[in-house]
């Protein structure tokens, strides 16, 4: 979970036993509570159903940050787009009204083909809170590699449906390590103004900031931090900070003060379908088939490709299997989905001329998550915005930036969260498994080392000076680190190596990745600005020169 905090001056009588006590029953409560209902009323979407056999002039890959962009943009040029996404739409409420349900309470809609929760923070005061829900295909997909659960969303909007929507552009002086090829100037005077103009992003109102319950956890760890000599930095964000004063005004109905976010907020989130999605759509050339998954993309002869396409319903059966052609196929299934895609169709020989980069180059942007044990006297808050607001800053001296999160779990914590981005200098590679039919990664466990240092070089710090310790009882029993997950998954199909210097696949004309595999693995912060500026960048040049 990359969020969480609360406020909390009437938690100063409760004693530790009582408190925990107290949440023991409330994750007890939760976890009862959160069966899925027999039938899901939800439907499965609004949207199209590519018709087998059509021709589309670009067919693009899934619906996440690349994707949405390289949509708008063809659309924008005149050209005719079809997007494939292997997850739901996401425009219809279930039966209970919404369309998403609340962290704290997960239903079927929470994650991808799963019959239990598979949570980023498992346990609570040592005990597991994962609990049994009906397959479907929710909105947040663990998926498990050997040494690694990496999360991501499915639906039409990617991540941008499950994230905290924590826009930041990374420090100008760090660029030349996140895409060497790349001309700077071209990306801080253009496409990051671009990319931020188009996600919507706002910061939160540094009085408001100060005043409302919601940040006091953002507060104490602003207030560690600077003690402790680390300078606290307001980090941007796509939520409608408007929206979240009225959340705290109540005169709106609450989703970042309700504990939405990591399945999905229901309000003040704009995520890509209210920004570039619901843009390209407006443009009449777009159309969306959602649960449509991409299993094969050919060389047709003649000219152009190929697309395998199955249709699934929401227990993740096949109900069709459906072939079109594609003049243009953008893949834009985020790191996981296009390395998956890219290293089985070179292996299978599907795609024999793609070159060895392809599957190399991946990393986990360093992240590592840890919580730390506060005083009785200093809360962080029941009430917690799920939406971070800032982070601290030691990437120069320490190689980790930190983002304070939330915890929001409606009770007193007396917790300090955070999500580290780190400097891990680790990378991974994807190949295809022969005998499971199945694409590996050979990330190691073992390979978080760094990032806990890393992230210690700011914690370890704090503790010290605090006279706190670190939490152990959010990853499992006596255990501080959570290093099990990303969620930052990046590379695969690296810029200027499995690609041209602008995302053309090597030996394919009319193949493209626009997604965050071109990243070769580390951002220096949370990655989305960056995977959108890229995007915004290479296709202007392709529809420049290619179409
Ligand atoms: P992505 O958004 O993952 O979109 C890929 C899409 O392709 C998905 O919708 C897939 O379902 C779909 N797809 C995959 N395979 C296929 C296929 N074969 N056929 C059809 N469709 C397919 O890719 N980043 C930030 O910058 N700030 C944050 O605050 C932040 N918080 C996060 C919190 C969580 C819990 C998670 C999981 C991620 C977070 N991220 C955050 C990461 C961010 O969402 C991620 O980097 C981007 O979504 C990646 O964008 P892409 O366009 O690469």
């Amino acid at each position: 979970m990359s969020d969480s905090a609360s406020a909390g001056s009437d938690s100063k009588g409760v004693s530790r036993r009582g408190f925990i006590a107290g949440t023991g029953s409330l994750l007890g409560l939760a976890a009862l509570t959160g069966r899925a209902p027999a039938a899901h009323a939800q439907a499965a979407s609004a949207t199209a159903s590519i018709a087998t056999g059509a021709h589309v002039p670009a067919l693009v890959i899934g619906t996440g940050y690349g994707g949405s962009v390289a949509a708008l943009r063809l659309a924008q040029a005149g050209v005719d787009v079809h997007m494939i996404e292997m997850g739901m739409a996401w425009d219809t409420p279930g039966a209970d009204g919404k369309i998403f349900c609340n962290t704290l309470s997960p239903d079927h809609r929470s994650y991808w083909l799963r019959t239990r929760t598979k949570a980023p923070l498992n346990y609570f005061l040592g005990y597991p809170i994962d609990k049994d829900i009906s397959r479907y295909t929710g909105v947040l997909d663990a998926e498990e590699f050997s040494g690694i659960t990496v999360y991501q969303g499915r639906g039409v909007g990617g991540g941008s449906l499950v994230n905290g929507g924590m826009a930041v552009t990374p420090k100008r002086e760090n660029f030349a390590a996140i895409l060497p090829s790349v001309n700077p100037d071209e990306m801080y005077d253009v496409y990051y103004p671009r990319a931020n103009a188009g996600l919507g992003v706002g910061t939160v109102d540094p009085a408001w900031f100060d005043s409302t319950a919601c940040y006091q956890y953002a507060r104490v760890g602003r207030k560690h931090a600077q003690r402790s000599g680390f300078p606290f930095v307001f980090v941007p964000d796509v939520y409608d900070w408007d929206y979240m004063k009225q959340e705290a005004a109540g005169t709106v109905t609450k989703s970042a003060l309700d504990g939405e976010i990591l399945y999905g907020n229901n309000h003040g989130k704009k995520s890509l379908q209210k920004t570039y999605i619901a843009q390209a759509k407006a443009t009449g050339k777009v159309t969306v088939s959602a649960l449509h998954k991409v299993t094969s993309v050919a060389p047709t002869a003649g000219g152009g490709y190929t697309v395998v396409i199955e249709q699934i319903d929401t227990s993740g059966a096949t109900t069709a299997t459906k072939t079109v052609t594609a003049d243009k196929v953008f893949f834009a299934a985020g790191s996981v989905g296009t390395s998956k895609l890219l290293v089985k169709l070179k292996a299978t020989g599907v795609l024999p001329d793609l070159n060895d980069e392809i599957g190399k180059g991946w990393g986990d942007n360093g992240n590592v998550m840890c919580g730390r044990a506060n005083h009785l006297w200093d809360p962080t808050g029941k009430l917690q915005s799920t939406i971070p607001c800032g982070g601290i800053d030691n990437w120069a001296a320490g190689g980790a930036f930190a983002e304070v999160a939330p915890l929001p779990t409606g009770i007193e914590t007396y917790a300090s969260f955070y999500l580290s981005i780190t400097n891990n200098p680790h990378r991974a590679q994807f190949s295809w498994n022969a005998a499971t039919g199945t694409v590996d990664l050979n990330w190691q466990t073992s390979w978080k080392q760094p990032a806990i240092d890393m992230a210690k070089t700011i914690f370890d710090k704090i503790n010290a000076k605090e006279g706190t310790i670190y939490r152990t009882d959010l990853f499992g029993v006596y255990k501080i680190w959570g290093d099990h997950l990303t969620y930052h998954p990046l590379g695969g199909a690296v810029l200027n190596k499995a690609t041209d210097n602008y995302g053309r696949l090597a030996g394919y004309p009319g193949l493209y990745v626009i997604d965050g595999s071109l990243i070769p693995g580390n951002t220096t912060v949370n990655p989305f600005v960056t995977i959108t500026a890229l995007a915004e960048r290479n296709i202007e040049k392709i529809i420049a020169t290619d179409l």
